[in-house]
């Protein structure tokens, strides 16, 4: 072994450093050259054997085979992602980017924003409220009774600290009555919480879309013409409206009503159960405690207010048959909206 024969050896081990494909690879050639039986120490025990002239030239050249070689796997090591330097030599910033495709509206805000726009078509603005309310808000001034089922544990989320998850967004309506004279008109869209048992048609967070409208002589015709226009912006312009009486605390008279049938035009099929009709929600004409309660006078104004389900409609207008698919964040179901 003399001095050539280190720096062949020192070309032969920086072209070993250059092909190792991984750290693994890189680690093997640091051994055979570097390591405790590797060639280094090799060189510095043959040192002593060397000829006393050629032992200056051999030592240097054994010396630069260490610095040139520690250098190039240090290098290298780099570059295969051991260190720091790998994002600055492997990032390539001009490869194009990967496209992962144009997200969608949710159908819940998709009904929400259509309803907005249909009903902001007819002059009503969007008014907003507190999730946790107090009891006040959403059951007394309601003029619900003390003993009305609806205030039960076993219905309401209450909360420790004698609040409530809101079970409907009327209470949104009380703060904007309290807040403003007549008249007004808005719609309140929002999340509302009920004790119920899950299951296909039953969810404990829901969405309502709430609307009222007060002034001088609203009738109960107008609350009928502006839903018919609602129901058919939103379902199709052939769908008709009934309403059925019923009993609310907030609303003197109260009516339930139901959307006729827009996928068979109130013939029958499955979705309306062959009855042509479908149960949307509850409305009526405000009753005058109501409004003795915010403050307003209840022989000077009329106003009718309306409720509806957001799930519901989402559920009938895209064919949706199980509410819980609308919160399982399951792409391959979103993505079809
Ligand atoms: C409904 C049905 C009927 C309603 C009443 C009021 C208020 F604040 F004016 F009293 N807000 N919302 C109402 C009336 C809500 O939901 C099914």
């Amino acid at each position: 072994m003399n001095a050539a024969d280190i720096t062949r050896l020192t070309q032969e081990a920086l072209e070993e450093v250059r092909l190792a494909a991984d750290t693994a690879a890189l680690e093997a050639v640091r051994i055979k050259y570097l390591g405790r039986k590797g060639l280094l120490p090799q060189l510095m025990k043959a040192l002593k054997d060397v000829a006393p002239e050629e032992r200056p030239e051999f030592g240097r050249q054994a010396n630069t085979f260490k610095q040139e070689v520690g250098a190039a796997l240090k290098a290298r090591g780099q570059e295969l992602g051991a260190g720091p330097a790998h994002t600055a030599t492997l990032f390539d910033c001009t490869v194009p980017g990967q496209w992962r495709g144009l997200g969608s509206r949710h159908p819940i805000s998709q009904v929400i924003e259509e309803a907005t726009r249909i009903f902001h078509s007819l002059g009503f603005t969007v008014a907003d409220g507190p999730d946790i309310e107090t009891e006040y808000h959403n059951f007394d001034a309601l003029n619900t009774p003390d003993d009305h089922p609806s205030r039960d544990i076993q219905d309401t989320f209450w909360l420790e600290t004698g609040e409530l998850l809101r079970t409907q967004t009327s209470p949104v309506q009380i703060r904007v009555m309290e807040k403003q004279p007549p008249p007004v008109r808005i719609i309140a869209p929002g999340r509302c919480y009920r004790r119920d048992t899950t299951d296909a048609t039953h969810s404990a967070n829901f969405h309502q879309i709430e609307g009222l409208y007060v002034d001088t002589h609203v009738s109960m015709a107008e609350l009928k013409s502006d839903l018919t226009y609602f129901a058919r912006q939103m379902m199709g312009p052939k769908v008709n409206i009934r309403f059925r009486p019923h009993f609310f605390p907030f609303t003197e008279p109260s009516v339930e009503y139901d959307f006729s049938c827009h996928l068979c035009d109130g013939r029958g099929c499955r979705v309306c159960k062959n009855s042509g009709w479908i149960e949307i929600s509850g409305a009526g004409m405000v009753d005058p405690a109501v409004f003795s309660i915010v403050g307003y006078d209840p022989e000077a104004v009329t106003g009718y207010a309306f409720g509806m389900g957001v799930e519901r409609i989402a559920m009938i207008k895209y064919g949706i048959h199980d509410i819980r698919l609308l919160y399982d964040n399951d792409l391959r179901f979103l993505q079809q909206f």
